[in-house]
């Protein structure tokens, strides 16, 4: 090398250019009083699981007391909790769902 000519360099990056976003799980709690089928419809309209999937997730959850729903971003799992919640007041259902950091 010339030592009287500046070495040339270009800047390289040590990380991505993007970050993934934070997930959080959507967990369903057990009560004594929601009744099954509505526990199966909920997983079915609102996380897209098939009849038998969701009434595998009904049994863990009624066994258990706790489930994953599904793991989503933050605002997608809140609006998650929200619909659920809301159609389990609407239908007088104590059925509680919450979010919580993956
Ligand atoms: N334990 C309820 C019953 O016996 C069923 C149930 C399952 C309720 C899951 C809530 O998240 C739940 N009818």
């Amino acid at each position: 090398d010339n030592p009287d000519s500046p070495t040339i360099g270009v800047v390289v990056r040590t990380r991505p250019e993007t970050r993934k976003p934070a997930m959080y799980k959507v967990l369903m709690l057990n009560d004594d009083y929601t009744p099954m089928e509505f526990v199966v419809h909920v997983l079915e309209r609102f996380f897209q699981k098939s009849r038998e999937e969701a009434t595998d997730i009904m049994l863990h959850v009624h066994k258990r007391g706790v489930g994953v729903c599904g793991v989503f971003t933050y605002e997608v799992a809140e609006t998650k909790v929200t619909q659920v919640m809301d159609l389990a007041r609407q239908n007088q259902h104590p059925l509680q769902c919450t979010i919580e950091k993956d």
